[in-house]
């Protein structure tokens, strides 16, 4: 799409988005919530266009279309009155029904139940993870026991299933609702003091998932190398985040 490929500051005009009733996919490059729905519309090939957002200096028309000012977002142009989704996982349930193929979501009603809840206990993983992943330098000292108390969670539940991926012989949901973190832990191999990396023997079969999935043609697509992630959190970290060098990038 026409646009520039920058996040919109504050200050910005409101760009004018063409009436073609494709998907507006609003979003800041290194959010892994946002890159939960980049990994859903790569896997499913759907058209969208692309605004990006400055979320320190976040333009004054984007609480237009979210109002807490959180990405990802999604306006539905085509339909009316252009409503727009927020929350990452209720964007991915949309657009799986939306948009079938592949089918990520299990059908059956009880397994769907307990793959959402698996995903909402994420939630402890990066929360404790969070400190040290964007460096803080006043990260907790039992931020990564914690982490990897939280993380046991999905090792022991890979050895359940039995399956190489969460969803069975074939990716679905969970792996991708997870990955957008699993893409940026071994950024802490460059900005962590301890150079930390999860350990094989703790997390063998979440090690073997992580080098399955890698290859997945939508994870590739939406891969940012670990170096920016790194350079990004740095950047962050001196509290001026350098949103647009993902653009040095491939996407
Ligand atoms: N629960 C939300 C979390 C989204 C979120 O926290 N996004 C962050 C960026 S990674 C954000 O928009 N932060 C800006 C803010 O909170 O003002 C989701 O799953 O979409």
């Amino acid at each position: 799409m026409a646009l520039p490929q920058k996040h919109f500051k504050r200050g910005s005009t409101k760009p004018e988005l063409p009436e073609d009733g494709v998907l507006r996919f609003f979003s800041m490059a290194f959010c892994p919530f946002s890159h939960r729905v980049r990994l859903l519309l790569a896997a499913k090939q759907i058209p969208h266009h692309k605004i990006y957002v400055d979320l320190i200096e976040k333009p004054e028309w984007y609480k237009d279309y979210s109002p807490l000012g959180k990405v990802p977002a999604l306006q539905l142009a085509g339909i009316e009155n252009q409503p727009t989704l927020v929350e990452s996982l209720i964007i991915a349930e949309y657009l799986d029904q939306q948009y079938p193929q592949p089918q990520l979501f299990l059908t059956d009603p009880l397994q769907k139940a307990l793959d959402k809840i698996l995903i909402e206990r994420f939630a402890p993983v990066v929360s404790a993870i969070y400190p040290v992943l964007t460096c803080n330098p006043n990260a907790p000292a039992d931020a990564i026991e914690k982490f990897e108390n939280a993380l046991d969670v999905f090792e022991v539940e890979l050895a359940k299933r039995g399956t190489p991926y969460f969803a069975g012989q074939t990716i679905g949901i969970v792996d991708y609702m997870i990955w957008p973190w699993f893409e940026r832990f071994p950024s802490m191999k460059i900005t962590s003091e301890q150079k930390y990396e999860l350990n094989t023997n703790r997390f063998g079969k979440l090690l073997k998932w992580r080098d399955l999935v890698a290859q997945d043609e939508a994870v590739q697509k939406t891969a940012l190398d670990v170096q920016l992630h790194a350079e990004f959190q740095k950047s962050k970290t001196l509290g001026n985040p350098q949103y647009d060098i993902a653009f040095k990038a491939k996407y």
